[in-house]
C-alpha cells in the first residue's frame, strides 16, 4: 500500500494523501484501525467545510498560538492518527513555540507507545515525553488518563488534537487550557476547548506554527488581548454555519 503514487494532479489529492498516511500509519503500527474511522468521521466534515481553513479555524489557530506563547509549560499531545499524519509538523509546532511532545493513547499499549515515540523521533524530536506515565487525570476510568506528571500533568496549556470527549472535559477541570483541533463542532471535545480549532490537523498544525513565529516578537499585554478577543461559541457557530453552506461563514 505505502507505494502508491498520487498524482498532484488528482482534484482531491490532498484527501487521498492523508488516507494514504493513516493506511501506512495502521501498517507501521502507530495509528489504531480505529483510528481509521476517525479518518472517515474527520474527511466528512472536511469535505462539507470545503477542505480548506475557514476565517474562524484561522482566528483560533492565532489565539492558539498566543496561548502557547503565553503558556509556562505548553504541551501537545500525540495520538496515532497525529503522528501518522503530521509528525514532522508537530514537532516544528513544539520547537516553534518552546512545547512539550507527549505520546497519550485512546489504545494503549506499550507497543504502539513506542513505535509512535520512535516515529517522532525519526522526525525530528529531541525528547518525547509518555512513557513513564507516573501521573493520572481524574476522573477517567481508560487509558487516556495515563500521563507524565512532568508533561501534561504539570502543563498550563495542551493542545490536544483528535481527542475524545472525556478526556477534553476532565483536562478543562484540571484548568488547564485545551487547545482542541477537530473537524466536528459538535463533538464534546470542540465544545469544552478553551480554544476549539475546526480544521483539519493537516493544515491546523502548520498554521499554528505561522502565528507562533509572526507573533514571536509580540507583547505579553498584545498576546493577551488576542486572547481575551477570542471568543470560542462564536467561533464553533461560525464553523457549523460554514459546514451548512458548503464552506462559506
Ligand atoms: O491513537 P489512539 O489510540 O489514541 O486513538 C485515537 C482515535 C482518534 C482513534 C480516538 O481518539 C477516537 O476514537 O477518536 P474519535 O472519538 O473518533 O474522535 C475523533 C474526532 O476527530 C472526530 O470528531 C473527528 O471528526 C475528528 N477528526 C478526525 N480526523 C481529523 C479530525 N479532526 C481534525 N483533523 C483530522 N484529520
Amino acid at each position: 500500500m505505502s507505494d502508491i503514487e498520487i498524482p498532484e494532479s488528482h482534484p482531491r489529492y490532498q484527501s487521498l494523501l492523508t488516507r494514504h498516511r493513516i493506511e501506512a500509519g495502521v501498517e507501521k503500527g502507530i495509528t489504531s484501525r480505529q483510528g481509521l474511522i476517525a479518518q472517515g468521521r474527520g474527511e466528512a466534515f472536511d469535505y462539507l467545510l470545503g477542505e480548506q481553513t475557514i476565517p474562524s479555524a484561522d482566528e483560533a489557530a492565532r489565539a492558539a498560538a498566543a496561548h502557547l506563547l503565553l503558556a509556562e509549560h505548553p504541551v501537545i499531545s500525540v495520538n496515532g492518527n497525529v503522528a501518522a499524519l503530521c509528525p514532522e509538523e508537530t514537532v516544528e509546532l513544539a520547537n516553534a513555540a518552546d512545547a512539550d511532545i507527549e505520546v497519550n493513547l485512546f489504545n494503549r499499549t506499550d507497543e504502539r507507545m513506542q513505535a509512535i515515540v520512535d516515529h517522532l523521533r525519526e522526525h525530528g524530536a529531541d525528547e518525547v515525553k509518555g512513557l513513564t506515565a507516573d501521573g493520572r487525570i481524574p476522573g477517567i476510568n481508560h487509558e487516556r488518563a495515563k500521563v507524565d506528571a512532568d508533561g501534561i500533568g504539570s502543563a498550563d496549556v495542551v493542545v490536544v488534537p483528535l481527542e475524545d470527549g472525556d478526556r477534553a472535559e476532565a483536562l478543562g477541570e484540571m484548568e488547564k487550557v485545551e487547545i482542541v483541533v477537530d473537524l466536528n463542532p459538535m463533538s464534546r471535545s470542540a465544545q469544552v476547548a478553551s480554544v476549539p480549532i475546526v480544521d483539519n490537523i493537516i493544515r491546523a498544525v502548520p498554521n499554528m506554527t505561522e502565528h507562533v513565529r509572526e507573533l514571536q516578537d509580540a507583547t505579553r499585554e498584545e498576546l493577551e488581548a488576542i486572547v481575551g478577543d477570542f471568543d470560542a461559541d462564536e467561533a464553533l457557530d461560525a464553523a457549523e454555519q460554514a459546514i451548512r453552506s458548503g464552506g462559506d461563514e
